[in-house]
């Protein structure tokens, strides 16, 4: 058992069922679906879980902003949005500099302005005319980062690319995935570190601590419906 292993689709799954951070059942979301299984990214919430988890964004990035002749140059920003990207960008610019040696500058939102003190509602690295990595948990519709996007455009800052723990690859306002229409809106790289489809994988899989033919079924049902 390492006390840093790295990231894989495989063990990040299994370590979010054993935690009850993936589950199934019925759950209304936030476009009103109703879906056969949540990913609560809050749960995330050992040691164990952040490190795995951070590692997965780092590793991510590092591959991003590495140029074919192998450099990373680049000034690498990264942004996590409050509340639950705040943990998880800090986790991955510690991860990004123990394991990448890349030294990338981090900052948030607050949700409620400050009007004393330095004012505003940005914390930690200056955005402002940069370009930004942004950091989320879920993407499904994509509502939630077409408004972090707003926030950093009103910050002065522009997307670098994004990346997202779990890709749910359901459709956006139309009918292709709501990762593709960011993808195409912002023309930046948009990457996820699991997806629907390793889940499925992983519920098929006879090595797998957690096969369920059942779930496997609505998985894949589910799919059908909305997916892309
Ligand atoms: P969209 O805004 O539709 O892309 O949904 C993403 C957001 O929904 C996430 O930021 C979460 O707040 C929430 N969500 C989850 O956390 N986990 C899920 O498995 C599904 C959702 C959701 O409601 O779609």
């Amino acid at each position: 058992h390492s006390l840093n292993p790295d990231f894989s689709s495989h063990a990040f799954i299994q370590l979010a069922l054993d935690n009850q951070v993936l589950k199934f059942g019925e759950f209304v979301l936030k476009s009103g679906r109703i879906s056969p299984y949540f990913f609560n990214a809050g749960l995330l919430a050992t040691g164990e879980m952040l490190s795995l988890l951070a590692r997965g964004y780092a590793d991510a990035l590092a591959e991003q902003i590495t140029t074919n002749e192998g450099t990373n140059q680049q000034e690498l920003v990264i942004f996590g949005a409050a509340y639950k990207g705040i943990p998880f960008v800090a986790a991955t610019a510690q991860a990004l500099w123990l394991h990448h040696g890349i030294n990338a500058k981090w900052g948030y939102n607050r949700k409620e302005a400050k009007t004393h003190g330095e004012g505003g509602n940005l914390v930690g690295a200056d955005v402002s005319g940069k370009a930004v990595w942004v950091l989320d948990d879920v993407i499904t519709a994509g509502t939630a980062m077409r408004e972090v996007v707003e926030i950093l455009e009103q910050a002065g800052a522009s997307v670098a690319g994004i990346i997202v723990a779990l890709d749910r690859k359901e459709k956006g306002q139309a009918e292709h995935s709501a990762i593709q229409e960011l993808a195409t809106t912002l023309q930046v790289p948009v990457r996820a570190l699991v997806d629907i489809d390793d889940l499925i994988s992983y519920l098929a899989d006879e090595h797998s601590q957690h096969k369920d033919a059942t779930q496997l079924a609505k998985m894949q049902h589910y799919r059908e419906q909305y997916g892309v």
